[in-house]
């Protein structure tokens, strides 16, 4: 199929001149420069639109091959998406690579200074948002019919930098000098309401009329989402706040109320302006929840418009929709499909709940209880009074239902309520659960805790709707593109490279592990990567702790241990002893001040260390500066030892776990998430386990926990919790141990014992070499399962039920 025959437009050539010829057009004809006086920018912004010119084509085709099917689709609501930088991953995935480098160094660049213009857009926080990303990534190179919808937030999470006092945030301006990757799609743009009240409408129970107080346009542009090795180019569509014209006031302006004849446009363009920086906690800011409903507005009403392009009616929809909810961010979505359909399209509540059921799924990505949303009643009802009457209304019918299954259990009505008593709130996750067809975890341990202690009523009542998908993470981007060198190895040593499109396949490297010219290039690839990575002596033991900052993660665990090696070798300096590098990297939410405090400890310990000429031989602690997806594509390659040593029970899933393994480092761990799986997989002897699971952890309180006596019982906690306590290493330092010795919440002294001596283990099995080397090549082999194509067809197979719909070749 060529669709550019019916309208006469040229082919884009494969050839180097052909490329080379569209480089050179688009930078006189659409840049607007010449070869004599282009920048390095010109170069970039060039190559970019000649790569993307390249995906456009196949999106066309992609678009009309959907069309031709009128296929069921998925759309993916998401507040976050890490998508990472896209020229290196567009290049890959249109098969450019070698004819632009030939094109661009006929520019006088090269591809790699070009790379380094190339700005990611950092539209997430961490885990969920890059899991978004491997799963949009992913449903492309299923063939899956989707749209990935988001927010274009004008700043995305913060710059950080770090120095000895710790971590200061700067602003991210990520597009500040424009995004070529984007497409605006002004003509598609949705108006949005805010505020007002509601109207009855004569002769209907359930219909009301909303009438808004506040007015704001939502503007779409998408990114192109490539599938590897197929021709399907799906999209994510995302979406920016703008002002109506109304909202500039001309009177004031003209009376010189400069000012105030701007305000309501600023505050309406607030909307999509920052990203809130939180990761895992839940900030009940109005801002935020006007942040999701403007973004839950925009798409539905999106998705009505593309199902009415092939469509009639409203009897198909739920059969050709399904609505994925990452996390509870969108759920809102639940009451604005209601209200749409009650509303504005006076179809019957039964009929149109029916249809709502059966179109949502839910992902729930936490066990926190400070992760679990919930908003005033108050703040929704000034901002979203008729969402609110709908909730209420569902919720009603809802506990009707409850009560027929437990008559007289009011307990129970209580608990499970969309709407939670003092204060008054609304819980979104039970609004979730019951607007929704499916509901997963992201781990076979969290799924299972979902359904036993949070939402235990609930998998009571629909046992049914509760499932579990265990993540995944795009074998592109983290393998491929992240580790070149270990790919060629892995593609050698298989004799193919279809395990990037079938990772399952990367289990034929087990019979490799026994060949010894195998391992020692496999650990000539480590050390490369470690040289190009630059982060301490290439020989040492790199040992990488890369995460958002948070007490359950235990970065202050890992710090214990630094100290504790730090007073070995000072009090034993002769010693022969395995030379470290340790490599912390990630961002603490700006108002988190206990994570703040530990990332101010470990500057300060890493300053300690570098200055002693007794302990820096053998142990060097670093810290880069804002750990995001294009520093996570440098560090991962180049790590042996992957740090996952979260309190059990609190890790929904980990996904970093996933990376390291995959690029042959050995997880050092507690009983948590993936983690159980990952050591399910590359067996017990590939995987230094420790601490308590997770049904110790939960007993541990009620068996009476008392952090002062593990002080008292192990001197070497003692000696670290001392030094820290004495002021050694700051005022930060004293916090993190005072916090330590009176409550501990996640029982870091607990687990301390038990993780020291874990790392002797990790010590032991390094000095074997071979035997280290045989450890990671299985980590390798066996994490095949770990890819984001497993997660999606999971997904496509037992949630969504839909099928792929290949886009046909251009010849
Ligand atoms: O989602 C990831 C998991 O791998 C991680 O274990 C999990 O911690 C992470 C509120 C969150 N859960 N909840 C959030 C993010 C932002 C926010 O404002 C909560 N992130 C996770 C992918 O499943």
């Amino acid at each position: 199929m060529d669709l550019r025959q019916g309208i006469g437009l040229r082919k884009l050539g494969k050839t180097a001149e052909e490329f080379q010829q569209d480089l050179l057009s688009n930078l006189y004809y659409r840049r607007g420069t010449t070869v004599e006086s282009a920048s390095a920018r010109d170069a970039y912004e060039t190559l970019s639109q000649t790569v993307r010119d390249r995906l456009a084509e196949r999106r066309a085709r992609t678009a009309a091959a959907h069309y031709a099917s009128n296929p069921r689709w998925v759309y993916y609501l998401s507040a976050e998406y890490l998508l990472g930088a896209q020229l290196e991953q567009n290049l890959l995935y249109s098969g450019t690579g070698e004819i632009a480098a030939e094109a661009v160094k006929a520019l006088g660049f090269s591809i790699e200074d070009l790379e380094d213009l190339d700005i990611e857009p950092g539209l997430g926080n961490g885990g969920l948002g890059r899991l978004a990303a491997c799963l949009v990534d992913s449903m492309a190179t299923r063939d899956i019919p989707a749209v990935g919808y988001g927010i274009r937030y004008d700043l995305g999470i913060f710059r950080q930098i770090i120095t000895e006092n710790g971590q200061t945030e700067l602003p991210d301006d990520w597009a500040f000098q424009g995004n070529p990757w984007e497409f605006p799609a002004p003509d598609d743009r949705q108006t949005v309401g805010f505020y007002g009240h509601t109207e009855p409408v004569p002769g209907s129970q359930t219909r009301k009329v909303w009438v808004p107080g506040e007015i704001v346009l939502g503007e779409p542009s998408h990114m192109l989402v490539p599938g590897y090795g197929t021709e399907t180019v799906n999209i994510v569509r995302l979406w920016s706040a703008k002002a109506s014209e109304a909202s500039f006031d001309l009177s004031r302006f003209s009376a010189g109320q400069y000012a105030e004849a701007v305000q309501e446009a600023v505050r309406a363009e607030n909307i999509s302006k920052v990203l809130y920086p939180d990761d895992s906690t839940e900030l009940g800011r109005e801002l935020r929840l006007k942040q999701q409903y403007f973004l839950v507005s925009c798409s539905l009403r999106d998705i009505i418009r593309r199902f009415r392009l092939r469509n009639e009616g409203w009897d198909g929809f739920a059969e050709k929709t399904v609505i994925q909810l990452n996390d509870t961010h969108p759920t809102i979505a639940i009451a604005e499909l209601m209200r749409l359909l009650v509303d504005e399209y006076e179809l019957e509540w039964d009929r149109a709940w029916e249809i709502t059921r059966k179109t949502f799924a839910y992902t729930c990505h936490t066990l926190l209880p400070e992760a679990l949303e919930t908003w005033p009643v108050h703040l929704f009802e000034r901002l979203l009074p008729r969402h609110l009457e709908i909730i209420y209304l569902i919720n009603m019918l809802f506990l009707r239902e409850v009560e027929a299954r437990f008559p007289g259990d009011d307990d129970r009505l209580r608990r499970m309520s969309i709407i939670g008593e003092e204060p008054r709130m609304v819980r979104m996750a039970h609004l979730a659960v019951v607007g929704t067809e499916a509901v997963n975890g992201v781990a076979e341990l969290h799924s299972k805790l979902l359904r036993e202690t949070v939402l235990d009523d609930f998998a009571e009542l629909w046992p049914a709707k509760f499932q579990n998908v265990t993540n995944g993470i795009s074998p592109r981007r983290f393998v491929r593109i992240a580790n070149p060198r270990l790919s060629d190895l892995i593609t050698e040593g298989l004799g193919t490279d279809t395990w990037i499109r079938d990772l399952e396949r990367l289990e034929g490297l087990e019979r490799l592990a026994d060949d010894a010219s195998f391992r020692e290039r496999w650990q000539a690839i480590k050390r490369a990567n470690k040289v190009d990575l630059a982060a301490g002596d290439p020989d040492s033991l790199t040992d990488v702790m890369i995460k958002r900052f948070h007490e359950y993660k235990r970065q202050q665990l890992k710090v214990l241990h630094v100290i504790t090696l730090y007073h070995r070798i000072r009090q034993d300096p002769g010693r022969d002893r395995v030379p470290r590098t340790v490599l912390f990297a990630g961002k603490a939410a700006p108002a988190y001040h206990a994570a703040k405090d530990i990332i101010r400890l470990i500057a300060t310990v890493a300053a300690t260390i570098e200055k002693d000429p007794v302990v820096s031989p053998y142990l060097k602690v670093v810290f880069p500066s804002n750990y995001n997806v294009t520093l996570a594509e440098k560090i991962i390659p180049a790590a042996d030892l992957s740090e996952q040593i979260s309190l059990a029970g609190k890790e929904a899933s980990g996904t970093g776990n996933m990376k390291l393994a995959l690029n042959g480092a050995i997880t050092i761990g507690t009983m948590d998430g993936a983690n159980i799986e990952i050591r399910a997989r590359v067996g017990e002897e590939n995987f230094f386990l420790f601490g308590l699971d997770a049904y110790e952890a939960a007993n541990a309180r009620i068996n009476g926990y008392f952090p002062h006596r593990y002080y008292e019982h192990d001197p070497e906690l003692r000696a670290a919790l001392d030094a820290l306590g004495s002021g050694a290493f700051g005022e930060s330092g004293q916090r993190v141990a005072s916090s330590l010795m009176s409550w501990d919440e996640y029982l870091t002294l607990a687990d301390f014992r038990s993780y020291l001596d874990c790392q002797e283990q990790v010590e032991q099995a390094w000095h074997d070499r071979e035997r280290w080397t045989r450890m990671s090549i299985l980590n390798t082999a066996h994490c095949g399962f770990f890819s984001s194509d497993r997660t999606i067809a999971d997904y496509a197979a037992r949630i969504w039920r839909v099928a792929p719909v290949p886009v046909p070749h251009d010849d």
